[in-house]
């Protein structure tokens, strides 16, 4: 088959699952073509089967906003009609969605049928995409997709509740490719044999509020009171620097490191011993399978699809996002004891595996066969 895959090239999650998506169909035999306003950041140059189009976008002084659903739009027309695709996945509906479905009606135009299939993230629908400067051109255009789907059951039930959707919502999760994961973590265990060392809280995020960074610094600072331990703080965004000078107020600045985005976070979370994540809307929560993947348990917020993945009193707890206390005195009850905190990695390990790449890359082929049977 041949795929557009349409994207968000950056560091967050519905990115990230795109590209590892379409490396994945690549993998598989299936020629993918991803379109971006800048390479994804997590797409390999190497890899064969694999293609990628930028969309420009030139400034011109008319314009106080640059129309980049219109340049969107113009380059699916021509990628689709130049390498003859059959497909067009498109990842987070705002604007993909809708740029996607103008390049269906040129296409038809033009006498090419082309079937798109929208996966919804999260903060398309909970954030941004219900806002009323846009909700209603959001609803459209998910009711004009072949097929939507989305991932988790939560973002599933938030969809339905917020929008008026007459269209079937697929539940397809996130997935990790779990293989990589055991790989990096033999490769840690060589590097770093010694089990006695200072134990190591890690957050992984692209400190946006919803991500509630503040309280991520807050339950560190409980934790470090009672057990020897640093917090590894990975990405950027806007509240980077709030959470800098709150580990100054806290004096925890030296037990605090800051260290940006990475393309490889399984090299930071295998070192790791827990993950925090108290987010006040997570629709799957993607850095939170990465961490467990790695044997990282988790402590979370109950926010949105958390519960899909994060299981309370196994992999991990969950409490609401601001009990800072709670979150605080779980993560103490996994650290202090080795064997409580060993069995929590092994079930943290074992409930990744069931969201492993080979489980889920092949319910979006079916779901693509399902596209293009139905325009028949
Ligand atoms: O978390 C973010 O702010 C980034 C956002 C994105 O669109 O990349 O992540 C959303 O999609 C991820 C991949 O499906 C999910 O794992 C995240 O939970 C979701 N974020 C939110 O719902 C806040």
């Amino acid at each position: 088959m041949k795929i557009t895959i349409v994207c968000y090239p950056t560091f967050g999650g519905s990115g990230v699952l795109a590209t590892e998506l379409g490396m994945s169909l690549a993998n598989h035999g299936h020629e993918v073509h991803f379109i971006a306003y800048k390479k994804p950041v997590r797409l390999k140059d190497s890899d064969k089967n694999i293609f990628f189009h930028e969309v420009k976008v030139p400034e011109y002084p008319l314009f106080n906003f640059q129309p980049y659903e219109l340049a969107l739009s113009t380059k699916l027309v021509e990628v689709i009609k130049l390498y003859s695709i059959d497909l067009m996945h498109v990842h987070y509906a705002i604007p993909h969605a809708y740029a996607a479905y103008m390049a269906k009606k040129m296409l038809k135009d033009q006498g090419f049928n082309v079937p798109i299939v929208t996966t919804l993230h999260g903060t398309d629908i909970t954030l941004v995409g219900n806002h009323p400067f846009y909700k209603t051109s959001v609803n459209f255009s998910i009711n004009k997709s072949d097929i939507v789907t989305c991932v988790s059951e939560s973002l599933k039930k938030d969809t339905l509740d917020q929008f008026e959707i007459y269209k079937d919502i697929d539940v397809v999760p996130n997935f990790i490719d779990i293989s990589k994961y055991k790989r990096q973590q033999e490769l840690c265990v060589e590097e770093n044999p010694d089990s006695n060392k200072e134990l190591i809280i890690t957050h992984v995020s692209n400190f946006r509020p919803v991500k509630n960074i503040k309280n991520v610094i807050q339950i560190f600072y409980n934790i470090q009171e009672k057990i020897s331990s640093k917090l590894m703080m990975i990405g950027e965004g806007p509240d980077k620097e709030m959470a800098e000078d709150l580990c100054r107020d806290l004096s925890i600045e030296n037990k605090v490191h800051f260290l940006g985005n990475t393309n490889q976070v399984e090299k930071n979370l295998c070192h790791s011993d827990l993950f925090l994540l108290p987010s006040t809307t997570e629709s799957f929560g993607l850095a939170a399978l990465e961490a467990m993947a790695s044997k990282v348990p988790v402590v979370s917020s109950n926010a949105g699809g958390l519960p899909e993945i994060n299981i309370h009193g196994e992999t991990g707890y969950l409490t609401d996002a601001n009990d800072i206390k709670s979150m605080s005195d779980y993560a103490i009850s996994i650290l202090e004891n080795p064997n409580v905190l060993e069995e929590f990695k092994i079930k943290a390990f074992n409930k990744a595996e069931s969201f492993d790449i080979n489980k889920v890359v092949p319910i979006y082929e079916k779901i693509y066969s399902k596209a293009l049977k139905q325009l028949k």
